[in-house]
């Protein structure tokens, strides 16, 4: 289905060279707080080590891989452990409001103000060329910020609670996304990210 066909809940947010499309309330049998707790409970959260210039690092924020595909990106392959139940809950609705199918999902936690996601694109091979990916957030609110690769172009937005963004098209060929580390104190937030990994032909 089309990102911006009559079925689709979301709505556009004019952007040069990408799609994007947002959602305040993502509507959910559960209040967003309730989620939050459950999320935060029986998720299997990890600090995952990076390689950075020969050096390993803590990323700056808890994470975890569910769904049906491993999944490779900054130099460590991820194994899946099995949907839970509510995590199939909330794909299901974000495949209807999306109008897109998923078969997979990152989770962060970002404990405080000082957990970030470095700047980045979702363009690794497994997730071909043109991937929709639609993020799910809950807690704290935080800022996610949209950076264009070759034009001085910034864009913001507020990812509340309940709040759905799909990005798509060719998004991630031409900007990069990411979390800030923030002065202001804040409790934690939890984002997923549902995917779908193609398998590599
Ligand atoms: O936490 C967010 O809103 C961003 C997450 C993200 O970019 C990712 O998981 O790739
Ligand atoms: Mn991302």
């Amino acid at each position: 289905m089309d990102l911006f066909s009559a079925h689709s809940t979301l709505l556009p947010i004019p952007i040069e060279d990408g799609e994007l499309a947002f959602l305040e309330q993502l509507a959910l049998p559960y209040a967003p707080q309730q989620v939050f707790a459950r999320l935060q409970a029986e998720t299997d959260w990890r600090a995952e080590q990076i390689t950075v210039y020969g050096k390993r690092h803590f990323q700056p924020r808890l994470s975890a891989w569910y769904g049906e595909a491993s999944y490779s990106y900054s130099g460590m392959t991820l194994q899946p452990l099995p949907f839970t139940p509510l995590q199939l809950e909330l794909k299901a609705a974000v495949e209807l409001a999306s109008g897109r199918r998923f078969n997979s999902v990152l989770l962060n936690y970002y404990r405080d103000e000082r957990d970030s996601m470095g700047f980045h694109s979702d363009d690794e091979a497994e997730l071909g060329p043109r991937p929709a990916i639609a993020s799910l957030s809950f807690g704290e609110p935080r800022t996610f910020i949209l950076k264009h690769k070759r034009l001085a172009r910034t864009l913001k937005i507020d990812l509340g609670e309940g709040s759905l963004l799909l990005m798509a098209g060719t998004l991630q060929q031409h900007w990069r996304h990411g979390i800030n580390k923030q002065s202001q104190p804040c409790g934690p937030r939890i984002n997923l990210t549902f995917r779908l990994i193609e398998p590599l032909a």
